[in-house]
């Protein structure tokens, strides 16, 4: 008996010795350890024995037993371990690559100069007016002295959703929205997507956007709208720019003017990019007419009011000497990773 404890002490450590999975190991110790393992199997002969002998074998079973269990827990460790070491082999990673290069997101040009005109005016104490795209025939043109048979509501030039809702055709709307429901003084600017009816090419889209200004106070003269227009593009094109009014005629504003900056590339001499005008055409603008003051509730004896519209595309394209209105909304990220 004796000799069969040996033996299997010697098997189960040869076999533990070609053991590489921990797996392995459990199936060792049941063979061996188990209730219908062998060395129980042995154990249970036991009866056999002289009185004598069987303490012998008793103590012979039992340091074979610890021997094959600290046998197993060794090379449980040593595979653990060994498990553990691969893993890291395996994940590691080498810190001395260069890392990838993250592409960050910016603003569209039109979003850049529209946040930095905003900022101008915010400065100058004016609040940001919101309003409908969508609105009615009243507040797009009646309320701005354009009746019913102006040319501006063509319906080659605008369009309708039926006969008194259409897309706005400038955020002037908005600014009717506000005098409507707020008292003077009123100091406003709407920016906005606006819609007009016109094939698409380089200077014309169907889709465009606007910032227009609205002032409405006691004593509200001409040289008012000549200094905050000047004060936004010193701000905007720098302290040399230079802007030039000229009378023109919109229903709205009375009188009106046409606003142009000196042209940046020959400064007022006249080259290609002007067209040999030596100014290029901003914005128009001019003093609120009276009846569209009374239209919306204001008395035009106490107040007056100065407007201005402008057309982002427009100041973007001169900005950044842009020449084809539909790079800006192409989405050609290598257009528009450039500003
Ligand atoms: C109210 C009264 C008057 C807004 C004005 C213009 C002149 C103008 C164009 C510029 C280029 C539109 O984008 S564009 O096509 N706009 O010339 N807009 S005065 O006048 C107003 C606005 C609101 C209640």
């Amino acid at each position: 008996m004796k000799e069969q404890l040996k033996k299997i002490e010697e098997l189960a450590k040869a076999e533990l010795a070609s053991c590489t999975e921990i797996k392995s190991l459990d199936e060792l110790r049941i063979r061996y350890l188990g209730k219908k393992g062998e060395l129980t199997a042995i154990l249970k002969q036991m009866g056999k024995l002289s009185a004598e002998e069987r303490p012998v074998v008793g103590q012979l079973a039992n340091k074979v037993r610890a021997d094959i269990e600290e046998a197993l827990s060794e090379k449980l460790s040593a595979l653990k371990a060994s498990a553990q070491a691969a893993k890291i082999a395996a994940e590691s990673i080498d810190i001395t690559l260069p890392g990838k290069p993250q592409t960050i997101g910016k603003l569209h040009p039109l979003s850049k100069v529209e946040n930095e005109i905003r900022d101008i005016f915010m400065g100058m104490g004016f609040n940001i007016a919101d309003g409908p795209e969508v609105d009615d025939d009243y507040h797009v043109f009646e309320a701005l002295n354009l009746p019913p048979d102006h040319p501006a509501r063509d319906t080659q030039d605008t369009f309708y959703i039926n006969d008194k809702i259409l897309l706005r055709t400038q955020t002037s709307s908005v600014q009717v929205h506000v005098m409507e429901t707020q008292k003077p003084p009123i100091r406003i600017i709407s920016p906005g997507r606006v819609y007009r009816s016109d094939a698409v090419d380089a200077t014309h889209s169907p889709l465009f956007h606007q910032i227009e200004g609205l002032v409405v106070d006691k004593g509200i003269k001409m040289s008012d709208l000549k200094g905050t227009l000047e004060m936004l593009m010193k701000k905007l094109y720098g302290n040399n720019c230079k802007l030039r009014f000229r009378p023109h005629h919109f229903p709205f504003t009375e009188p009106s003017c046409e606003v142009d900056i000196m042209c940046f590339n020959c400064g007022g001499k006249g080259c290609s990019m002007c067209k040999d005008e030596g100014y290029i055409e901003l914005l128009g603008a001019g003093m609120v007419h009276p009846k569209v003051l009374e239209g919306c509730g204001i008395d035009s004896s106490i107040y007056s009011g100065f407007a201005f519209g402008l057309g982002l595309e427009r100041m973007v394209m001169g900005r950044y000497s842009i020449n084809d209105l539909r790079l800006l909304y192409e989405n050609d990220v290598r257009f528009l990773e450039q500003f």
